[in-house]
């Protein structure tokens, strides 16, 4: 990971105010105010009036130009995914992929491939939470050699349906009731669990989405997956199935939902916060692109149905193999100009890459352009400078709504002798695209294949893949989901389908919300059609390759095998006047060698004076910050700042609430009468997560490794805390 000089809050901003100060902005030669048309203005504080108290002139055609651009600002939100953020970066294979694709970014081990990533939330409008119990999504534009490669994918490997039709009904579903558009950017309301009860497709992702995947701590910690099976093809045109992977570097690290739902009011931003500030310190976020390949011949292998995008193949049964490495080393420099106009598509491919039968994917295949048609305005959005692919585009489109592209000469068809017959149709081995030559001899039916209804097999290895902690959080996140669903009867419905995928996990929601499990609900099997066993679907993959459990789908057991490192996380070091100068300044030395971003806080703002008189800069006062922002807290040492803490009912608040959510604590060891305070001061010495020390190097180290380990999840049975 590549670091510029760590900087604090307090650097940046003083490094601002200097420039502004300077007024260098200014000098800059574009300094007269201008219409669009690029005449100058004299006066843009004043419309153009009949007299000193006249009424305004329609002649005023500053004003009116100014005030219609205003007017027309925003475009239509995106109907899913409208809320997120996008950095811009690049891609690099670590080895040529020739024996499966011929995709020129996946063979040219000396190529930097451009890439624009957008993450997002799915259900809450633009202006929404980025903490939202909600699927992130995931799509990456890759501006190849070649033409753009858009893997629109999600941080969840399956999807709630299995056919494209559903999709709007889902959407229906999930989205803020229409009568009062409440609640915003939430799962948790009985439209959402009436459509999932009645859809058993769903109970696999709904395994996810209740799971801590749901609530990452930072996109830059979260996985990403191409969810369809796709097909790689090779210079020979053979075809492997292949499913794409991203694997962050730093390893995959989520929050407490009681932190979730506190973060959405502290700081609604702070996912977009978080991926914009780590870049701009040069913190570069970084994922490896993995794939799982699959022969042609082994389709019929796997317990499942390939296409089904409701399944996943355990990475234990086939491995998810590393070919390169995503950089994201560039902030936008405008939100709207990018991030809100970029259009991916999973139908833009290039040679090499093709796609699968799945029919979710073949209708979003049709969605992905239906949509840019009214949200950019016009079938011309691929000229948008965010969109434009950096290989030459030569066809005979014309016109249409924003048109940029002056094209020139009188010949705008094919086949021509006008031009000469340009452009031509490229050949093979010119790189044209040609589609795969799947055999295809069928009826045509309105139907799902057999091989897709088994649908809670999947739903149980995930549950029983995760770790003691990690399956409380589920039940806990269907308690409170449920919990806040108003009829009865869907509630009930939610529980049998708990029970189709595990028993003690329906147990443990009906117990919470007071309830029997029905033993038979008529309206969910009559989606399974009469004639079809769910368990009739035979596998030939060799049993014994069968699997109950995937270490890999939970984030607790891969942080088993995910790098210890503590780069990027946040530091609270909390102190006040008269704080001990090294107890502060050797500790932060600590961290930011290991590539933590640390803030000192304090009860009042710029500055405290340390027992020694020494002037150390605050970031952020207890007022304007909380413990749900940080990793990880440290309190300093020194007399009369302990004095002060202790009576500050906002610094005791902090630690009880870190220590709720279960994150390391640290304290110089005559600090220890703050934490005394706390409602853990009985578990100081027995918790791991606790470090008090008197040797200031000993305390780091200690506080480090505990920080590696993220959270300390026994605190969650000592039983209702409060914060
Ligand atoms: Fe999307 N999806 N989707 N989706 N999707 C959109 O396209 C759609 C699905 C995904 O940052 C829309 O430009 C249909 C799966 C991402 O701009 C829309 C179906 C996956 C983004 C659309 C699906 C995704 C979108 C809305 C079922 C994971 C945000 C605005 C057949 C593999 C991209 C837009 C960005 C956005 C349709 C299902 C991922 C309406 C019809 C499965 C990451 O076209």
């Amino acid at each position: 990971m590549k670091k510029k000089a760590d900087k604090s809050v307090s650097d940046n901003l003083n490094a601002k105010n200097t420039d502004l100060l300077n007024n260098t902005a200014v000098q800059t030669g574009k300094e007269f105010l201008t219409t669009n048309h690029g005449v100058r203005i004299s006066d843009d504080q004043n419309s153009l009036k009949a007299g000193e108290r006249g009424p305004t002139l329609l002649e005023d055609f500053h004003f009116r130009e100014k005030m219609t651009h205003f007017d027309h600002e925003r475009i239509p939100e995106r109907i899913v995914h409208a809320r997120g953020s996008a950095a811009h970066g690049v891609f690099k294979v670590y080895e040529p992929m020739a024996k499966y694709t011929k995709a020129g970014f996946l063979n040219d081990t000396n190529r930097e491939t451009p890439v624009f990533v957008r993450f997002s939330t799915v259900g809450g409008s633009r202006g929404s939470t980025d903490m939202a119990r909600d699927v992130r999504g995931f799509a990456v534009k890759f501006y190849t050699e070649e033409g753009n490669f858009d893997l629109v994918g999600n941080n969840m490997p399956v999807f709630f349906i299995q056919d494209a039709m559903k999709f709007p009904d889902f959407v229906h579903a999930v989205k803020p009731e229409p009568n009062n558009e409440i609640p915003q950017a939430s799962s948790a309301h009985d439209t959402f669990w009436d459509f999932i009860s009645l859809a058993p497709e769903s109970a696999h992702m709904i395994m996810w989405l209740m799971s801590d995947r749901a609530i990452p701590r930072s996109y830059r910690m979260m996985e990403g997956f191409g969810v369809h099976t796709f097909r790689f093809i090779n210079q020979d045109g053979i075809s492997s199935f292949v499913k794409f992977h991203w694997k962050p570097l730093l390893g995959m690290h989520s929050v407490t939902w009681d932190e979730a739902q506190n973060i959405s009011g502290k700081d609604p931003d702070f996912h977009r916060r978080d991926l914009w500030e780590a870049i701009e310190s040069g913190s570069f976020p970084e994922w490896e692109l993995g794939v799982q390949i699959v022969a042609e011949a082994d389709e019929h292998k796997f317990d499942f149905d390939l296409l089904d995008p409701t399944k996943l193949i355990p990475e234990e049964i086939v491995p998810v193999v590393k070919i390169g490495k995503m950089t994201l080393n560039r902030n936008p420099d405008s939100f709207f100009a990018e991030t809100e106009q970029v259009a991916f598509h999973v139908g833009h491919i290039v040679p090499g890459i093709d796609f699968t039968n799945d029919p979710l994917m073949q209708g979003r295949l049709f969605s992905y352009t239906d949509t840019q048609l009214s949200r950019l305005g016009g079938p011309n959005f691929h000229e948008i400078p965010i969109n434009r692919s950096i290989a030459p585009v030569n066809n005979n489109q014309r016109d249409g709504m924003h048109r940029q592209t002056i094209n020139t000469g009188k010949v705008s068809y094919n086949p021509n002798s006008l031009a000469s017959g340009c452009p031509f149709q490229a050949g093979k081995m010119d790189g044209g695209f040609s589609s795969y030559a799947e055999k295809i001899d069928a009826h045509k039916i309105r139907n799902r294949s057999k091989s897709f209804f088994d649908h809670f097999s999947q739903a149980t290895l995930f549950f029983n893949s995760q770790t003691e902690p990690e399956k409380k959080h589920i039940i806990d996140a269907l308690k409170f989901e449920l919990g806040k669903v108003e009829t009865i009867a869907i509630r009930q419905r939610m529980l049998y389908i708990l029970q189709e995928i595990d028993p003690v996990l329906a147990q443990e929601v009906a117990k919470g919300l007071r309830l029997d499990i029905p033993k038979n609900i008529g309206l969910v099997n009559q989606l399974v059609p009469a004639d079809i066993d769910p368990k009739s679907y035979q596998p030939v993959y060799p049993k014994e390759l069968a699997i109950t459990e995937s270490p890999s789908l939970s984030i607790i057991q891969n942080m088993v095998n995910s790098l210890k490192t503590i780069a990027t996380r946040k530091v609270a070091i909390i102190a006040s006047d008269g704080a001990n100068e090294n107890s502060i300044m050797n500790v932060k030395k600590d961290l930011l060698s290991e590539g933590a971003v640390v803030h000192i806080i304090a009860p009042t703002d710029n500055y405290i004076i340390a027992e020694n008189e020494a002037k150390i800069m605050v970031d952020k006062t207890l007022l304007t910050t909380a413990s749900v922002l940080y990793d990880a807290v440290y309190v300093a040492g020194g007399a009369a700042s302990i004095a002060t803490l202790k009576n500050d009912g906002d610094a005791i608040h902090f630690l009880n609430e870190a220590f709720k959510h279960c994150k390391p604590i640290a304290a110089s060891l005559d600090a220890k009468e703050i934490l005394e305070l706390t409602y853990f001061a009985n578990k100081l010495s027995k918790d791991k997560g606790i470090v008090m020390e008197s040797d200031l190097t000993v305390l780091s180290k200690q506080f480090i490794m505990a920080m590696s380990q993220h959270r300390f999840w026994e605190r969650e049975n000592y039983g209702k805390i409060p914060a």
